[in-house]
């Protein structure tokens, strides 16, 4: 059981804008959020591969092929230093995996959309990169040491990523007509996911509070969602496409943009495991780690080999 006063020890220590580290004493309940945060984020990278993948054998030029496999590989390696992070809060990445796999663990709703056309790719880095990097941004500031560095190095290529997405718009919004309608398409189609990406309404939000005053997260879900919303708004102007939402207006007094009701039914429906790729997104990822099996058993095999090598030489 924590104490009062090693609870109060720590809040003392957050309030003082210390980072904690993996061996420092912490509230169960702290280590546990942030196996959660942590591991969800991580397998969101991962299977967050799956829709951008899909599109690495008809990307329309070399150049777009190269860049969109280097993006789907960087994905990979976030997350492979999130599960490392969260490896320091004293859960085995066999464990987190195992969750992912069986569909006990959760990742982030918009990768549960198709990738239908080539301007998809445009949408999902200037859109889902964009809603990422503001999250993460904010997470390069959490309480926790090895989240938080992992976030400065991940939010580096995430810019980058989301240049990318927002040149393929450009490309295609000043092309031909029907281009020019296909990158409508796309938008029309990740807007109102995208907004979801940042969670519950605030007073829905079971997680913030606490969240908060352990300076987890330092933004509410409402605050980065606005943040996204006035960024992104300017930027789908310069493209000249309109973004799908009527209530969409700058508010003067404010200082912000207003903008429409998201559907939190689908919201909850897709959070739920019931969107329109749960099943083929859990299946890909069971599928690549039973195809994946024999290469971790050689892995393992080499390592063997190479430490009774090792041994051999010194003995
Ligand atoms: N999807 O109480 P809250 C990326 C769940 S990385 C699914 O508000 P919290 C890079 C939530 O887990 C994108 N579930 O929760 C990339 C909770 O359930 P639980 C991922 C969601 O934690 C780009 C329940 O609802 N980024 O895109 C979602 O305070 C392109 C109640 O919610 C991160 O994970 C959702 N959208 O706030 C990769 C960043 N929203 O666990 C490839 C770190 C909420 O109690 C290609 N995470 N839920 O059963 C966070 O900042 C937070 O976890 C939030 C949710 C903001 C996602």
């Amino acid at each position: 059981m924590d104490t009062q006063q090693q609870l109060d020890d720590f809040q003392r220590r957050i309030d003082n804008g210390e980072k904690i580290e993996p061996k420092d004493w912490m509230p169960e309940r702290y280590r546990k959020q942030l196996i959660r945060i942590m591991s969800q984020h991580a397998h969101s990278e991962i299977v967050g591969m799956l829709p951008e993948g899909n599109w690495i054998t008809r990307a329309p030029s070399l150049r777009r092929k190269v860049a969109l496999l280097a993006k789907v590989q960087d994905e990979a390696g976030h997350g492979l230093y999130l599960y490392s992070a969260a490896e320091t809060l004293g859960i085995s990445r066999d464990e987190l995996v195992e969750q992912l796999l069986d569909g006990t663990a959760k990742y982030s709703s918009i990768f549960n959309y198709p990738t239908l056309t080539w301007a998809d790719m445009g949408a999902v880095g200037w859109l889902v990169d964009g809603a990422a990097i503001i999250n993460q941004v904010m997470l390069t500031k959490t309480s926790y040491g090895p989240y938080a560095r992992a976030m400065v190095r991940i939010c580096k290529e995430e810019s980058f990523h989301q240049r990318q997405g927002y040149e393929i718009m450009l490309a295609l919004a000043n092309g031909t007509e029907a281009q020019k309608q296909m990158a409508q398409d796309a938008l029309n189609r990740f807007w109102w996911p995208s907004l979801m990406m940042f969670g519950p309404r605030d007073e829905d939000s079971p997680n913030t509070e606490q969240s908060m005053k352990w300076k987890i997260k330092k933004k509410t879900n409402d605050e980065l969602r606005q943040q996204f919303v006035d960024q992104t708004v300017p930027q789908a102007d310069i493209l000249g496409l309109t973004i799908p939402d009527p209530d969409l207006k700058w508010n003067e007094e404010r200082g912000h943009y207003d903008f429409g009701e998201i559907d939190w039914e689908e919201f909850w429906n897709v959070v739920k495991g019931n969107g329109p790729c749960n099943l083929k997104r859990l299946e890909d990822r069971n599928a690549a780690w039973d195809n994946g099996a024999w290469v971790r058993e050689a892995a393992v095999a080499h390592a063997e080999k190479q430490a009774a090598k090792r041994v051999s030489k010194s003995a």
